[in-house]
C-alpha cells in the first residue's frame, strides 16, 4: 500500500512535468473552429438524432412480438431490459415501413455529424493529467462507453443493413445490448452537457471563449492556425455529407423508381420486371429450397382447436380468395411499394379447424430446414385482421419461388421477418 502522501506527491510531480510532446500538449491541436459553438451544435443535432434512431430501434424490437413466444425473440436474455414491450398494431399498414426506415437511414444519415462531434472534441481526450479526481475519472469512463458504444452500435448496424446478415455472431443480441450500454452513457452525458451545449449556441458562433476559460471546456486553442473555413461551413460541410448518404439511402425505403437512386442499397438496385419484380430477401437455393419441398407432392398442414386438415395448392385455390396491398418491410431498412396479393385470409383457414371468429395465435412453420426466419408465431392480432393472408400470388401472377411459391404469409405493419415464405404448416394455439 502507499501512504496518500506518497500518491499526492506524486501526482503533483505528474502534473508539473507537464504533458508529454505529442496530442495531449495545449498547442498540439490548432483548429480555430474547435470550441463550445460548434460542438454545441454537432451535439443538439445528435441529440434529437440519435432519440429518434433509439427509440425507433426500441419499436423495431417490440414489432417482432419476443414475448409471444421464444421463437419470435432473437435477444432471449434480454431481462427487464424488455419492459416497455407491447403487442404490435396491425395499423397503419405501412407502420413497420416507416418507422424502420427512419430507423436505418437516419442512422446512416448521422453518421457524418457523429464524427464532426468527435472530431470537435479530440483535444479533450487527451486531457492531461489524464485522471485529476474520482468524479473525473468516472465521466471519462461514461466517455469511453459514449464514444465506444456509438461506434459499435452504429457499425453493427450499418454492417447488418450492407452484408445481409453475414455477421460474426447474430447481429440481434450485439447491437441490442450495445445499444443499451450506448443509451445509458449518452443520457448520462446530455444530463450533463446538455445546458452547457444550449448556452453555447444561444451565444452565437462567433462568440469564442478565451482558450483555458471555464467555457472553453478544453476545446478552444492556445495557439489557433489561421482558419480555412468558417464555422458556418464547417457545419454546412458535415451537414451536405448528411444530405449526400440520405440521397442515396432513402430510395430503399421509399421503394418504386426511387430504388434506382439507392447506391448503397445492398440488395442491387433493380429486382428486375414483371409481377415477381420486387425486391428478394433471400432467394430458396440460398436457403436450400429443393424443387421437390415445393413441388405437386407440397401440401399444407393447418392444426389447432383438436383438428387437423391437409390441404393440396389445388384446394386452397378452390377456397375464396382475397386482395390486400401491402409492402414488405425489412429489418435491414428496405421496403416495397405496396404489392398486390391474393390469397386465403389466414381468419378462413382457421375456419377449417373451426376456429374461425376469435383465432388465437398461430404458428407458421415453412419447409425450410433450419434458419431463423423459417417459423414465427404471430400474436392473435394479425391472424384476426382481415388484410392477412396466406398469399398464393402476386400483382396477379403466382408467386415466384423466390418469393415463397406456393404460398406466404403477408400481413399488415409487420416486419419483413412475419412474412414466412414455402409455408407447410399452420399451428393455431398456444405459442411454442
Ligand atoms: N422461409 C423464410 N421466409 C422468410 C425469410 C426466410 O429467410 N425464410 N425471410 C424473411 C424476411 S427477413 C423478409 S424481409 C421477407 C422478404 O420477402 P421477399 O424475399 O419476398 O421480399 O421474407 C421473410 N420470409
Ligand atoms: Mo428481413
Amino acid at each position: 500500500m502507499w501512504p496518500a502522501g506518497r500518491l499526492r506527491a506524486a501526482a503533483d510531480r505528474v502534473r508539473s512535468a507537464g504533458p508529454p510532446p505529442g496530442p495531449a500538449r495545449p498547442g498540439f491541436w490548432r483548429s480555430p473552429l474547435r470550441g463550445p459553438w460548434l460542438t454545441g451544435v454537432f451535439g443538439l443535432v445528435l441529440l434529437v438524432g440519435i432519440t429518434l434512431v433509439f427509440v425507433t430501434g426500441l419499436l423495431s424490437y417490440a414489432s417482432y412480438n419476443p414475448d409471444l413466444a421464444p421463437r419470435n425473440d432473437p435477444t432471449p436474455d434480454k431481462g427487464w431490459l424488455g419492459f416497455y414491450l407491447f403487442t404490435w398494431p396491425t395499423s397503419p399498414y405501412w407502420l413497420y415501413r416507416l418507422t424502420q426506415g427512419t430507423h436505418t437511414v437516419l442512422g446512416v444519415v448521422l453518421v457524418p455529424v457523429l464524427l464532426a462531434k468527435l472530431w470537435s472534441v479530440i483535444p479533450r481526450f487527451f486531457a492531461w493529467p489524464p485522471v485529476r479526481s474520482a468524479g473525473q475519472a468516472l465521466e471519462r469512463l461514461s466517455l469511453l462507453l459514449l464514444v465506444g458504444g456509438a461506434g459499435f452500435t452504429f457499425a453493427t448496424g450499418i454492417l447488418n443493413i450492407q452484408l445481409d446478415y453475414v455477421f460474426p455472431g447474430s447481429f440481434y443480441p450485439l447491437h441490442f445490448y450495445g445499444a443499451w450500454v450506448f443509451i445509458a452513457a449518452f443520457v448520462l452525458h446530455v444530463a450533463f452537457r446538455l445546458s452547457r451545449a444550449v448556452r453555447a449556441v444561444r451565444a452565437g458562433r462567433d462568440f469564442q471563449p478565451a482558450s483555458g476559460s471555464d467555457e472553453a471546456a478544453g476545446l478552444v486553442s492556445p495557439d489557433p492556425a489561421p482558419p480555412t473555413i468558417s464555422r458556418r461551413g464547417a457545419v454546412a460541410m458535415v451537414g451536405a455529407g448528411s444530405l449526400a448518404l440520405l440521397a442515396v439511402t432513402a430510395g430503399q425505403s421509399i421503394g418504386g423508381w426511387w430504388r434506382r437512386t439507392a447506391l448503397l442499397a445492398p440488395h442491387g438496385r433493380d429486382p428486375g420486371p414483371g409481377p415477381n419484380g420486387f425486391q428478394i430477401n433471400k432467394t430458396a437455393a440460398s436457403v436450400g429450397i429443393r424443387p421437390g419441398d415445393i413441388g405437386p407432392a407440397w401440401r399444407l398442414t393447418v392444426r389447432g382447436g383438436g383438428r387437423q386438415v391437409v390441404l393440396t395448392l389445388d384446394m386452397l385455390r378452390a377456397m375464396p380468395q382475397s386482395g390486400s396491398a401491402l409492402p414488405i418491410a425489412c429489418v435491414e431498412g428496405w421496403s416495397t411499394s405496396d404489392q398486390q396479393w391474393s390469397g386465403v385470409r389466414l381468419t378462413d383457414i382457421a375456419g377449417l379447424v373451426g376456429l374461425g371468429t376469435r383465432p388465437p395465435p398461430l404458428l407458421v412453420e415453412s419447409v425450410q430446414r433450419g434458419g431463423a426466419f423459417s417459423s414465427v408465431v404471430l400474436a392473435a392480432n394479425q391472424v384476426r385482421d382481415r388484410r392477412s393472408l396466406l398469399a398464393l400470388r402476386v400483382n396477379g401472377a403466382e408467386l415466384s419461388h423466390d418469393h415463397g411459391y406456393p404460398a406466404r404469409v403477408i400481413l399488415p405493419a409487420a416486419p419483413g421477418v412475419h412474412n414466412t415464405k414455402w409455408v407447410t404448416r399452420l399451428d393455431f394455439g398456444e405459442p411454442s
